[in-house]
């Protein structure tokens, strides 16, 4: 076995880090362009691999990747799904003798998982701070196989598709039980060792600023020439709320946020070397603090040429003022999470906000000037047809206020969250559905899917409508007939609603594509496959017949569709202010669009 092991040169004088987003993604991922300038700071140069959906990469390339840049060692983000892809490209990686380092949302909540798939060490949750510590300890180039000790650990596991991996990286165990928020193997204990959390960084000003020189910007940009990704910003970290079914291990509860003045400074610094214009910014909470809204809201209209924004937030978080505050400041689109109409749901999901409070926000924002997105969560085990009418009900009172509602809100139990854990125990089925090969390894990307023809990957209606389908699969919980049809009348009605909203001038276009919408919602249900053969198959005759140009690549038509727009924006916001008795807020509209 040894004798396969490729050792990597110890005489480099600086050592080569390649840096692995392995899910497929349409913007620079924000992680590798932190982590990537950790990694300078300290020394090391860094290529990217990134998996795209204009230049899609699989394990093969990766590797390969590897081997040109001549890689000391390798760091892998990971998300939850398609995570035994990501395992296989672990196992690769430690066949081929390279020690790896992996971090993200998947291995902060099932670290010990990661590492008995050959991780030699697990960052878990806000990697700067661990990953300085660990590249000072890093010696990572002998191996000892241990396959033994690994066999123990792995019981139970290698019936999920999982194989128990040859060996484990020795070395740099060593030194490393100090360091806080890290796991790995230990061989002189011989078990895996998780040191105890790191406390939450609380200085984000000491942060390095995220680098994107080290992507190929070729595969993120836009039409209008835009590199996505440069424009996702954070102005704060964390969210003081615990919903259920929420993956908020990496940041906590704890909401840190970064000094006004360096943020305005970053904003400048992308506008002037990026052209990015157009910013999302990207906290969770973005209004969580009265002061720090009113503080950047001051200070963003400083930055030439102006440049417009959107951000997402909660709903008791906003106030009239304040929504008018960012209005003029240059913000165009508010997202809430308002997730639910009926007060039992919000209560069980621990959403910590009223049905009052989520009726009033989109309101408020909306009668400011803004465009307003909502996500709405169903799937729920304990929702049965009256609470989906109940929010069936809301919709119908914010109806002209939401420009959108989100298309992705069936519910996925994801590792680490307190529906997990609550529900596993009684729906069997989606224990570890991480690991098991087939289907759930493809979970929750489909309405995301943008691949050069996503009909024939998703359905017409799940990117159109609402994406029910892990209700009407019962892909991790089970329900009731009354139930799958109430939701089947709320996919309609989602569907109608944004409908109106994208196509607002042409009814017709609305009526036929609801048409082809529910044409497609039941040929899914009775012939899945064939959906998507047809989809996929008619999709390709209207791209060979569209006229050259017109359409570049499917990310921007998608962007259109959803109302990116700037086009359907304007027309939405200037019919809808229109509408409410709010005039005075027009006139700024205008001056910034
Ligand atoms: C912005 C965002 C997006 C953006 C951009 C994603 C990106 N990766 O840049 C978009 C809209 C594209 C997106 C899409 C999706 N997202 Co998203 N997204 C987020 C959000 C709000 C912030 C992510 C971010 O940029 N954080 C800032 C960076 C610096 O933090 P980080 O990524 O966690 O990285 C830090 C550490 O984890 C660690 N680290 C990470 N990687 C590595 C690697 C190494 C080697 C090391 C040492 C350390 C390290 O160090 C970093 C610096 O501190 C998070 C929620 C959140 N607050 O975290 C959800 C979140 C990551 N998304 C989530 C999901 C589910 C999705 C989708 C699957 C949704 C869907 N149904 O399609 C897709 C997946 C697309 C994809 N392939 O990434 C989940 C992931 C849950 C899980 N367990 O997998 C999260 C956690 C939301 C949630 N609370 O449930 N998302
Ligand atoms: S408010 Fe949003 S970010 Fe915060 S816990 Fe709930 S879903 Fe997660």
């Amino acid at each position: 076995m040894k004798q396969n092991i490729k050792k990597k040169s110890k005489k480099m004088s600086r050592k080569h880090v390649l840096l692995i987003y392995p899910t497929i993604i349409g913007e620079i991922p924000n992680c590798i362009a932190q982590i990537a300038s950790v990694y300078q700071d300290e020394g090391y140069d860094v290529t990217t691999a990134v998996n795209t959906f204009k230049k899609p990469l699989t394990n093969k390339d990766f590797i390969q990747m590897a081997e040109d840049c001549k890689a000391d060692h390798i760091g892998i983000s990971t998300l939850t799904y398609e995570m035994l892809l990501t395992y296989e490209l672990i196992k690769s990686f430690k066949d081929l003798g390279y020690t790896v380092i992996v971090g993200g949302p998947h291995a902060s909540t099932r670290p010990e998982e990661v590492v008995l798939a050959g991780a030699d060490i697990v960052i878990r949750n806000e990697g700067e701070d661990t990953l300085r510590e660990v590249c000072k300890f890093w010696r990572g180039e002998s191996h000892n196989e241990d396959k033994e000790e690994l066999n123990k650990k792995w019981v139970g596991r290698t019936d999920k598709g999982l194989k128990v991996p040859d060996e484990v990286t020795e070395k740099p165990s060593e030194g490393l039980g100090s360091i806080l928020g890290i796991t790995y193997y230990d061989k002189v204990k011989k078990e895996i060792v998780s040191t105890p959390a790191r406390r939450r960084i609380a200085d984000l000003g000491k942060l390095p600023k995220p680098n994107y020189d080290v992507f190929d910007h070729s595969h993120f940009s836009d039409e209008d020439g835009m590199v996505r990704g440069t424009n996702r910003i954070f102005t704060s970290r964390g969210c003081p709320a615990t919903c259920t079914f929420c993956d908020w291990g990496v940041f906590g509860q704890r909401v840190t946020f970064q000094n006004i003045s360096l943020i305005i400074a970053e904003m400048q610094r992308r506008v002037d070397m990026y052209g990015t214009t157009n910013f999302k910014i990207a906290d969770d909470v973005f209004t969580v603090n009265k002061k720090h809204v009113d503080a950047f809201c001051k200070e963003v209209v400083k930055i030439t040429p102006r440049v417009e924004w959107q951000a997402q937030t909660r709903a008791e978080f906003v106030s009239p003022e304040m929504m008018q505050q960012m209005k003029d400041a240059g913000c165009y689109l508010v997202n809430f999470g308002l997730e639910s109409g009926d007060q039992e749901t919000l209560t069980k999901m621990d959403k910590m906000c009223n049905v009052q409070q989520n009726t009033d926000a989109p309101k408020q924002a909306a009668a400011a000037g803004l465009k307003v997105y909502a996500n709405l969560m169903i799937g729920f085990p304990w929702e049965t047809a009256k609470h989906i009418n109940n929010t069936l009900k809301m919709v119908y009172e914010i109806w002209d206020d939401v420009f959108l509602f989100q298309v992705s809100g069936s519910l996925v139990p994801y590792p680490g969250t307190r529906v997990y854990d609550q529900y596993v125990k009684e729906f069997p089925q989606f224990k570890d559905y991480w690991l098991k090969k087939g289907e759930f390894q493809k979970f929750g990307i489909q309405t995301y899917q943008n691949t050069a023809n996503p009909y024939a990957v998703s359905t017409y209606y799940q990117r159109n409508l609402f994406d029910d389908s892990y209700i009407q699969d019962e892909a991790f919980f089970t329900y009731t007939k009354e139930y799958k049809k109430k939701v089947a009348e709320f996919v309609f009605e989602i569907g109608r609603h944004n409908l109106e909203n994208i196509y607002q001038n042409n009814i017709i276009k609305q009526k036929f594509l609801m048409g082809v919408s529910k044409l497609s919602y039941y040929t899914y249900k009775i012939f899945p496959k064939l959906e998507m053969k047809l989809g996929g198959f008619l999709y390709e005759i209207v791209k060979y017949f569209r006229p050259k140009g017109k359409r570049a690549n499917a990310e921007h038509v998608r962007s259109l569709r959803r109302g990116f727009g700037k086009k359907s924006q304007k027309e939405f916001i200037s019919r809808r202010i229109a509408k409410s008795q709010n005039k005075a807020s027009s006139l700024s509209y205008e001056n910034w669009v």
